[in-house]
């Protein structure tokens, strides 16, 4: 007969690889488990692990390990009463959600139609032109006066709002940009249709550039100041972009929207001439210096955000870290001494990023050059880190990195994963790959909430991502491939606390609601280390 699964046993909802391990949890505290196929035919039998209390979800599980399970096939697991949902085991499973997650950029488009041929049911209208954005009053510097018109078209819109926000496209580029780097082939033969496919560059290349556009333009060409937002006053409701005209300004130049365009800028400098794109490239760089001489001259220009203002603030007081990432990517481009000596004031300990905490960006773009032979202090550093990253999962009941759950918890499991890549990058050494794995497993429904937390992705994931179009086009199914924000207990009061329960528990905070904008948002920043780390590992699957 057929059971539906009650959600206590976790398991990765896409699947595992036949030649890697596979493990799923049980909250049922039984002895043994079986894998099943379709039919019912008994495959696999083992024994449980020892049952464990997490702190941080508040429950207990055990381990349950079929990784000697190697036929490829569609299965799922059996405790006692309970079952799983659905899971494979192939060779490769990972290139649709490659795909799509790559693809959800081309669906954050801004002011473009998207036409049917590419976007399917998720087909719609263009809305915010931004031809005619207004320069708030607070970033009145003598070039350009209040109420001056400009004009800053495209880009991506950021999250579920229609900001654009420089400092969290600098992360999310440059974040998309290693990947098109390092894994050069694997994205050189994928095709995600989109208007640009079938060109002479590769897809992720094209749908980068639609955002490094958007970004020159919002650099001020008298100064070479960088505005840091693009925004209406206030958050407007939940309607497609064609159907909301609110007046749009720029706001402020800061300091760190400043070194976090001229880091991107020099990156995308660097590496856009081997796809002979060189006048672009010669543009990014003197936009990159321009940006930074800017900086220097204005160290201290923090964020605040101004009284009429009420979108995102993507406020941080402290810019050593972007500091440090901009010098890095500066001197990697112009092999000039003078950055290199900025970076070491700057530097600091390795970590996992966020776009508040920009530092490790740097330190990648080093060891992953021909200069990294110059920075071994650093590589042991970020290897420690690493290594820290694999204890702390050896340790973990959900055998997973993340002991911190923050606003955007996914990010930082994905981008703990891409440290762990790029540790494998440097090393050789396969035990990063195997627990970048449990990153990828906890991300498609291993977890304390049951869900697979990329849209259109495993049997149970979001169908009410806070996300204004989404919400708005008239479509059940969420456009896919965006990975939500997840779990966290920072913010309580987002959704109606008498009609939606929350878990006090952090690892299990998390709703599938359209208000719960600070667990089931979509953002450019957490969708960029996901795109890194499943087509990394799809590359190394094949
Ligand atoms: O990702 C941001 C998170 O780190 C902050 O804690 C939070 C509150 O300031 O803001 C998040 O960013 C949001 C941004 O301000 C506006 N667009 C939506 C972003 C995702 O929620």
């Amino acid at each position: 007969e057929v059971q539906t699964p009650s959600g206590n046993i976790l398991i990765n909802q896409v699947g595992y690889i036949t030649t890697s391990a596979k493990l799923a949890l049980l909250r049922t505290g039984s002895d043994d488990f079986q894998v099943k196929t379709k039919e019912g035919k008994v495959v696999f039998e083992g024994e449980t692990g020892p049952l464990e209390y997490w702190e941080l979800s508040g429950d207990t599980v055990q381990v349950a390990d079929f990784s000697d399970l190697t036929t490829p096939g569609d299965y799922f697991l059996c405790a006692g009463e309970e079952v799983s949902y659905p899971f494979k085991i192939a060779g490769r499973l990972y290139g649709e959600l490659a795909d799509a997650a790559l693809k959800s950029y081309y669906f954050a488009r801004c002011g473009v139609d998207l036409e049917k041929a590419y976007a399917g049911k998720w087909h719609r209208k263009a809305g915010h032109p931004d031809t005619t954005v207004l320069v708030h009053v607070s970033a009145v510097d003598g070039y350009r006066p209040k109420g001056t018109v400009i004009s800053s078209a495209g880009g991506w819109y950021d999250a579920g709002d229609f900001g654009k926000y420089i400092v969290n496209s600098g992360i999310s580029t440059y974040t998309l940009l290693l990947s098109s780097e390092l894994n050069k082939a694997y994205h050189q033969s994928q095709n995600l249709n989109i208007p640009e496919s079938g060109n002479e560059l590769p897809d992720i290349v094209d749908e980068t550039l639609v955002n490094l556009k958007w970004m020159l333009s919002m650099q001020d060409p008298n100064d070479g100041g960088v505005y840091h937002k693009l925004t209406t006053k206030n958050f407007v409701g939940f309607v497609m972009p064609s159907e909301t005209n609110d007046q749009r300004y720029v706001v402020h130049k800061t300091t760190a929207a400043a070194l976090d365009f001229a880091a991107t800028m020099a990156f995308a400098a660097r590496i856009l001439p081997e796809y002979s794109l060189i006048e672009l490239a010669d543009e990014m760089a003197a936009s990159a210096q321009n940006a930074w001489q800017w900086a220097l001259r204005h160290p201290d220009e923090v964020y605040e955000q101004p009284e009429d203002i009420k979108t995102g603030a993507y406020g941080d007081n402290n810019l050593s870290d972007e500091w440090f990432w901009a010098a890095a990517e500066m001197y990697l481009l112009t092999k000039d001494a003078q950055y290199l000596e900025k970076s070491k004031e700057s530097y600091q300990q390795p970590g996992t990023s966020t776009w508040r905490q920009v530092n490790t960006l740097g330190v990648i773009s080093l060891l992953t050059s021909e200069k990294r032979a110059e920075f071994s202090g650093m590589e042991q550093d970020f290897l420690a880190y690493a290594d820290l990253l694999l204890s702390k999962e050896e340790e973990s009941p959900y055998v997973v990195s993340i002991d911190r759950f923050a606003w955007g918890s996914n990010s930082d499991v994905v981008n703990d994963g891409l440290v762990k890549l790029i540790a494998f990058r440097l090393t050789g050494d396969e035990k990063y790959v195997a627990s970048a794995r449990n990153d990828l497993d906890y991300i498609l429904g291993r977890n304390a909430t049951g869900y697979s937390f990329v849209t259109g992705f495993g049997s149970k994931s979001p169908m009410h991502p806070h996300q204004r179009i989404s919400s708005a086009d008239g479509v059940e199914d969420p456009m896919p491939g965006y990975l939500v924000g997840g779990p966290n207990t920072n913010v309580f009061t987002d959704c109606d606390q008498d009609k939606v329960q929350r878990s006090q528990f952090p690892a299990r905070s998390y709703v599938d609601e359209e208000c719960s904008y600070s667990t089931n948002e979509t953002a450019i920043n957490w969708n960029a280390p996901l795109v890194f780390l499943v087509s990394s590992l799809d590359a190394v699957d094949r």
